[in-house]
């Protein structure tokens, strides 16, 4: 009995990490003309935060919902890209990929997020409906505009900016 509860409390233990990690790590950024850091929930909700309303389709039918989090291009610029931003033409050099704890990834160009070109506001999503995402979105990516889900990464772990 007793080691069958000393068995259990093992298997707890085991199992906790992998749920209660998604997302909590926080997201690595790094790459050209980025100051290498890694934002935890806590850091994102010191920025200024972005709400808006995005749907897209998934396998499962459109999903719909009212986002809360932080636009990238603050993010980026905040770590440092603004020392590219000198010459707009230097920034539209550069692509970002977008990496999840799953391997997921998908790759994005600063032309895209910055204000002065694509100006898409592509968030980090903390809060969904007023809730905080499930622990298995973590941090997600929200591509307002994309007519499919495909681009909104969730729980992602890595922004590299090549
Ligand atoms: N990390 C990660 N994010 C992902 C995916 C994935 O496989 N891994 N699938 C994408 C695809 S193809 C879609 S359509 C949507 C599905 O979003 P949902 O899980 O909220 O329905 O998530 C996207 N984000
Ligand atoms: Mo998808």
């Amino acid at each position: 009995m007793r080691s069958a509860r000393a068995f259990l409390a093992f298997l707890i233990v085991l199992a906790v990490p992998s749920w209660a990690r998604a997302g909590d790590g926080g997201i690595a950024i790094s790459g050209v003309g980025i100051t290498s850091a890694t934002l935890t929930p806590a850091d994102l909700a010191k920025f200024p935060a972005t709400e808006m309303d995005v749907s897209f389709m998934t396998k499962n039918g459109v999903e719909k919902g009212h986002y809360k989090g932080v636009l990238l291009w603050s993010l980026l610029q905040e770590k440092g890209l603004s020392k590219l931003s000198q010459n707009h033409h230097e920034d539209l050099q550069h692509t970002f990929l977008v990496t999840a704890e799953d391997g997921y990834r998908i790759a994005f160009s600063i032309g895209e997020i910055a204000p002065d070109f694509g100006n898409r506001a592509i968030l980090i999503a903390t809060e969904r409906d007023g809730k905080p995402l499930a622990p298995d979105e973590g941090l997600r990516l929200v591509v307002p505009g994309d007519a499919r889900g495909a681009r909104s990464v969730k729980s992602v772990v890595s922004i590299e900016v090549k």
